[in-house]
């Protein structure tokens, strides 16, 4: 009996499905298999049990630098303070989203202490800007311009492959793929910033930026506290990143390491930087990168690091590449490869008792100097925020300190 055509189709398609199936069932088979590689279910962010900001916070060890018995007086020529500034790349758009985060940062320490602002963007603050940034401290602020040749895109990027790369990453909902500026913004902050001469006599910064939140007071002076320790950096908050947005961001740092291998500090971090089990998809996405990052729109850093010569040829050989166009490689993966390669990892600080967020992470300590978040809580939103937490890599293999 001949079968009609339509059944003979529809067979033929139950036999594909069935094989597809199967397929996928065998494909799924390592991750559901308990191994003693890693985990047998997917990370879905730290345990509770295992959360350091639940036990009681309070300042860090050793001799701190008080405002109490020091001279902070904004205007003082002999201060207290030594060579650092609170620094911000900001948009006049933005003022009204600064203010607010001004505030916070000069009610829970710099009022105490009165380091300079200075203030950067591509195009001239305005007097409004100036105005009312001003109104909110007592320390000196000053605004200035990026040079050119630190923003524009290099010569040697090619117009028609951004534009293509762009549109590629934007279908994978990359946000800010196809904003030329925010690429621009990064690489500025990844090799220029540092660079600009209003920073030329200076040693120590710490970078804020508009929307932020600071939630606990702070009565020790923390560039004191870094320069004291001969600290390179300091961050809150470490975090997983999107493996499409630096997919040959590892391999080009490998083809550097190759020509430079004498530049890889010998307490570094590399286990951090290319784990592979605690989310293995996003190591092989990345291309060997386990994407954890220190999330730089907070750093305290020392811009000794950024200058050395390790430094600046990693960034041109990334320059070079095109990644910070081709692809959407942020200041956050750069500068955390760098320091998890070239810095010396006892000299990179976890600041637990700067209660911090951006939108949408959080570190906020058990404190009573704390107002305002949740002990322990890392994020606000979606449960699956959870995940992109990657502390527990970054306490597992360089500490908690
Ligand atoms: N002057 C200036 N600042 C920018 C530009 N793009 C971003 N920024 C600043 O760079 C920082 C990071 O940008 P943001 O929009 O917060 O990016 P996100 O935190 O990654 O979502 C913020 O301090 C912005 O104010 C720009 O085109 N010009
Ligand atoms: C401070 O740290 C830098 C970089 O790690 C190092 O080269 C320098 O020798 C250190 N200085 C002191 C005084 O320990
Ligand atoms: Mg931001």
């Amino acid at each position: 009996m001949a079968i009609a055509r339509p059944i003979r189709m529809l067979g033929a398609a139950c036999i594909l499905i069935t094989l597809f199936l199967v397929f996928q069932i065998n494909k799924g088979t390592p991750g559901i298999i308990p191994s003693t590689q890693g985990p047998s279910v997917p990370y879905e962010g730290m345990n509770r049990k295992d959360e350091p900001l639940l036990d009681p916070t309070g300042e860090p060890e050793g001799h701190l630098w008080r405002a109490d018995g020091n001279d902070y007086a904004p205007d003082s020529e002999k201060s207290a303070r030594t060579n650092a500034a609170l620094i911000s790349l900001v948009r006049n758009e933005e003022l009204h989203e600064l203010i607010p985060t001004m505030k916070d940062l000069e009610r829970t320490w710099n009022s105490k202490f009165n380091y300079p602002w200075i203030f950067f963007n591509d195009k001239p603050f305005t007097e409004e800007f100036k105005r009312q940034t001003q109104a909110v401290t007592k320390a000196k602020c000053q605004y200035e311009i990026v040079p050119k040749e630190h923003w524009d895109m290099p010569e040697w990027i090619n117009m028609d492959i951004f534009r293509e790369s762009a549109e590629m990453l934007k279908e994978q909902n990359i946000q800010y793929s196809d904003k030329l500026s925010y690429h621009q913004m990064c690489r500025w902050n990844s090799g220029m910033f540092y660079k600009h001469p209003a920073l030329k006599d200076y040693r120590y910064y710490w970078r804020v930026e508009p929307k932020v939140k600071f939630f606990c007071d702070v009565d020790y002076d923390v560039f004191r506290f870094m320069e004291d320790r001969n600290m390179t950096y300091g961050f809150t908050i470490n975090l997983f990143d999107a493996p499409q947005t630096i997919s040959t961001l590892w391999p080009e740092t490998k083809k550097f390491l190759a020509v430079n291998p004498s530049y890889v500090h010998e307490n570094n971090m590399m286990d951090w930087l290319t784990d592979d089990k605690l989310r293995p998809e996003h190591t092989e996405a990345a291309n060997g990168y386990s994407t954890c990052h220190f999330w730089s729109n907070f750093e305290i850093g020392d811009l000794t690091f950024f200058r050395s010569q390790q430094y600046e040829d990693y960034f041109n050989h990334l320059d070079r590449a095109g990644g910070f166009f081709y692809e959407r490689w942020g200041d956050a993966p750069v500068h955390s490869i760098a320091l998890g390669l070239f810095a010396d990892k006892s000299k990179v600080h976890w600041f637990r008792d700067i209660g911090y967020n951006h939108i949408p992470y959080l570190n906020c300590p058990n404190s009573p100097k704390c107002h305002g978040c949740t002990p322990g809580k890392f994020y606000a939103g979606e449960p699956w925020l959870a995940k992109e937490d990657c502390r527990p890599n970054y306490f597992k293999f360089v500490g908690t300190h």
